[in-house]
């Protein structure tokens, strides 16, 4: 079909481009990183990373397409000569059940002159496997190499919450659903309030995503989360300014 020749075009690395949005300290104004977005010709259905993704899966050409996501990345990456973390989403898939996909990962860096203490990769909590041994197993491995971790739309299931930061992860990513309209909503507050707490414990920062509104960045400040990604700050870019205007509140 027309799609799946699309995907093959984006596989081979043609059309498929990537985006940067910064994560930012809400107190200092200063970038900690920058997270990858991948996407799409802009006239397809593919443009979508959900889609595309989830194309792939099914076409079993999801190693393929994570290997030419993370080589584009760390290439734009050092192109645009973006300081700080570079903030990379993977498939629990893909870092559980290929560890030689771990070493993939830190073949190209060294082939960009980056090392894995650059690099925080994004699981995230939703699309997690049942096989725990295994994904523990696979975290350690890239903790090893030297890799940090970062837990992904954090708050989407609950229950699994204390079993995620038993994996220590450095950065955990609040769910953007339970950042938007927060400072009205007090449920939402006593939710962050424990994550922020139960992240302490475990040595975790937190960073709140999908911030849109200042009132909301206030409301995350009084409950403790001060690093955020959001249009607020910047929308993910294909050019972004590596020095990101921010508006910092008083
Ligand atoms: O940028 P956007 O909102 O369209 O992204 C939608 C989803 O696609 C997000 O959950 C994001 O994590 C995921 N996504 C974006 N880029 C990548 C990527 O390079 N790899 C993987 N696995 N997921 C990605
Ligand atoms: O699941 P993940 O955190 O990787 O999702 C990142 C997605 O969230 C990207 O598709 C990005 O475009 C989107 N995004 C980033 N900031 C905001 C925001 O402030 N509001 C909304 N609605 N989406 C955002
Ligand atoms: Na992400």
């Amino acid at each position: 079909t027309q799609l799946s020749i699309e995907l093959d075009q984006i596989i081979e690395g043609a059309q498929l481009t990537i985006h940067f949005q910064p994560i930012i300290d809400a107190n200092s104004g200063q970038v900690l990183g920058w997270e990858a977005l991948c996407r799409g010709p802009s006239d397809s259905p593919l443009h979508s990373p959900l889609v595309l993704f989830e194309m792939a899966a099914r076409f079993n050409k999801l190693s393929k397409l994570e290997l030419i996501v993370l080589k584009k990345s760390l290439m734009r990456f050092k192109e645009l000569g973006l300081a700080g973390l570079l903030f990379l989403n993977f498939t629990v898939d893909s870092v559980v059940t290929s560890i030689n996909f771990h070493r993939e990962i830190f073949d190209e860096l060294q082939l960009n002159g980056l090392s894995p203490n650059q690099i925080v990769i994004e699981l995230t909590e939703t699309r997690a496997t049942d096989d725990l041994f295994a994904l523990e197993r696979g975290i350690t491995g890239l903790k090893e190499l030297g890799f940090s971790m970062a837990i992904d739309d954090l708050g989407e299931g609950f229950a699994s919450l204390k079993r995620w930061i038993k994996m220590l992860p450095q950065f955990v990513k609040i769910d953007r659903h339970f950042i938007d309209g927060i400072h009205k909503d007090t449920l939402k507050q006593q939710f962050v309030k424990s994550i922020v707490d139960i992240a302490a414990k475990a040595g975790s920062k937190v960073i709140g995503e999908g911030v849109e509104e200042e009132a909301d960045l206030r409301s995350l400040r009084i409950q403790g989360v001060n690093l955020i990604q959001g249009y607020l700050i910047a929308k993910p870019c294909y050019e972004p300014l590596s020095t990101v205007e921010t508006r910092i509140l008083k």
